[in-house]
């Protein structure tokens, strides 16, 4: 038997080639790896030698010659290509053993240049791996050193590898190569080509992940205890993105943290001022702005203290020891914020369980932010996917239009402003009672505006908030009077929807009727 060895990463291969040594496989191998191996004192052939040809081209072409591919590439069941073989002096290869150069951890470098990334795209290594996994029932092909001491174990107790292990050392070769084509695949594609310069250059975030994902870690369990799951990341996250956050504390994160911890985070990070989302079960159950993180923290609590029980809190300001020691009176699931001061970290190592995250906040602030990405949102259905680019929009007050007789106060305009970005991550319908910088009461995720807006009412009178004077935003338009009216029943003074329903005068007619403020936003939020 004969076995080439060509490895970028040399870890455990001088054990292994030693093993197929003992096992009186012959040995092949290329400029580096041959060097460690005779180094080691074991008798090694350099490819150079088989093929007759010097490695070239800075080791470019080290590997591309029928003396390599015939030998790996030959059937051994079919008599007219070993005669082939016979003819040109080819000896078969049988055990291929090929790691890449390394072209993840080459651009993960910061300040890795397009020709260093070049240089370390594989053109032989891959060529040998597809070779060899393509005629899997002649020959063996290792790709990760993880597989070494199994092929050893097996060969040891039996001489030969199994049909089926060599079957699935195929099948792992040719994921590896899609998965290395892949990273090549974006990171090129994140490329610009500079025109005036001729020169290509590569964006930072390209905003776009070419569907390829990484995993990072397997979950306990999914939605419910019966579903599997596991959380990967965009090959190229977003700065301030969720799968950035640090675990600085507590047990292990599980799916529908993770779920919610996102909603709540993409809804923070929504807000200039310091600002506090409580979420559960992906919605907002209370949100506020305040002076300081404990301000924003008390209000938020105070729109649903029942619902915040267990909740995820996320923050955007670094926390201190006196918000700390305000939540940590509550049952909290996930704490998020983009820093801690040592007394807010002293709080919560009491509370071993508490999962504290650390996330940095995007550079350039919420509205440049949303504005400059291309985040995609990706939704499963049946066999198929849904793709849409991320609901980015930022309302602007110069986009408001007031449609009733009624001018909205500069606190009425703050206000309605707050509810409208709310509503945002409010699952549909959306209903969101807002005063002075805090919820007062959130309707959530109803097949009915109407019932969205009875609950929302329901929840601030459990939580003892009055509603007079509020601003109240819905994430779509009213289709009748009837959603207008439950809202005002309840004390709004003032309304922003998006506006765009046929009987948008209806609705306007009550609103001056019943004397509110009603302004359009002129765009929608469904979140489904
Ligand atoms: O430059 S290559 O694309 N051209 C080749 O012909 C070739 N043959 C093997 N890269 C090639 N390799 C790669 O060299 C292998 O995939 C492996 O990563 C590396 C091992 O080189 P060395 O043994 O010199 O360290």
């Amino acid at each position: 038997m004969r076995a080439l060895l060509s490895v970028s990463d040399k870890t455990g291969i001088v054990d292994l080639a030693r093993s197929l040594h003992a096992l009186g496989v012959q040995l092949l191998s290329t400029g580096g790896t041959a060097k460690l191996l005779a180094e080691q004192g074991l008798p090694v052939t350099e490819v150079a030698e088989v093929t007759g040809f010097p490695e070239m081209l800075d080791g470019r072409v080290k590997t591309l010659h029928p003396k390599v591919h015939g030998g790996l590439l030959a059937r051994r069941d079919l008599p007219e290509h070993m005669a082939a073989l016979k003819e040109h002096g080819i000896a078969t290869i049988d055990i291929l053993v090929v790691n890449l150069y390394p072209f993840e951890a080459t651009v993960a470098k910061p300040g890795c240049t397009l020709a260093d990334a070049i240089e370390n795209i594989d053109i032989g290594g891959p060529a040998m791996v597809r070779s060899a996994a393509k005629n899997w029932r002649d020959v063996a092909v290792l790709t990760d050193a993880s597989q070494y001491a199994a092929v050893i174990d097996e060969l040891k107790a039996g001489g030969t590898l199994s049909l089926k292990t060599r079957f699935a050392l195929s099948v792992a070769a040719f994921n590896r190569i899609s998965q290395y084509d892949g990273a090549i695949s974006d990171y090129l594609s994140a490329i610009e080509f500079d025109e005036a310069a001729e020169v290509p250059t590569r964006s930072a975030y390209p905003g776009q992940s070419n569907g390829r994902f990484i995993k990072l870690q397997d979950l306990r369990y999914g939605e419910n205890p019966h579903q599997t799951a596991a959380f990967y990341r965009d090959l190229y996250p977003a700065p301030g993105s969720l799968v950035t956050a640090k675990q600085l504390q507590g047990k292990e994160l599980s799916y529908n943290n993770i779920a919610d911890a996102d909603a709540a985070w993409e809804c923070v990070k929504s807000f200039d001022a310091p600002a506090c989302v409580i979420v559960k079960h992906a919605n907002p159950c209370g949100v506020a702005v305040g002076e300081g993180p404990l301000q924003a923290y008390q209000k938020a609590f105070q729109t649903d203290p029942t619902s915040a029980f267990g909740g995820i809190i996320a923050l955007n300001r670094p926390l201190d020891g006196a918000a700390a020691e305000a939540i940590s009176k509550q049952f909290v699931e996930v704490l998020m914020a983009p820093g801690y001061t040592p007394e807010a970290l002293a709080v919560f190592k009491a509370k071993a369980n508490v999962r504290v995250l650390q996330i940095d906040l995007p550079p350039g602030g919420p509205t440049a932010w949303d504005k400059g990405l291309n985040l995609s949102d990706v939704k499963r259905v049946g066999s198929g996917l849904l793709i849409q680019s991320a609901d980015n929009h930022v309302l602007q007050r110069e986009d408001l239009k007031v449609v009733t007789k009624l001018q909205p106060t500069a606190q009425q305009l703050d206000d309605l402003m707050f509810a409208w970005k709310v509503a945002k991550f409010v699952k549909s319908n959306a209903i969101v009672f807002c005063k002075d910088g805090m919820t007062m009461g959130v309707g959530a995720g109803q097949m009915s505006r109407l019932d969205s807006a009875r609950i929302a009412s329901i929840k601030a009178e459990h939580a003892k908030l009055s509603l007079q004077g509020t601003a109240v935003a819905s994430d779509a338009f009213f289709p009748f009077r009837d959603g207008l009216d439950v809202v005002v029943d309840a004390g709004a003074s003032c309304v922003i929807q998006p506006g765009g329903s046929m009987r948008d005068q209806e609705v306007i007619d009550a609103a001056n009727e019943r004397g509110v403020v009603m302004v359009f936003s002129g765009v929608r939020h469904f979140r489904h």
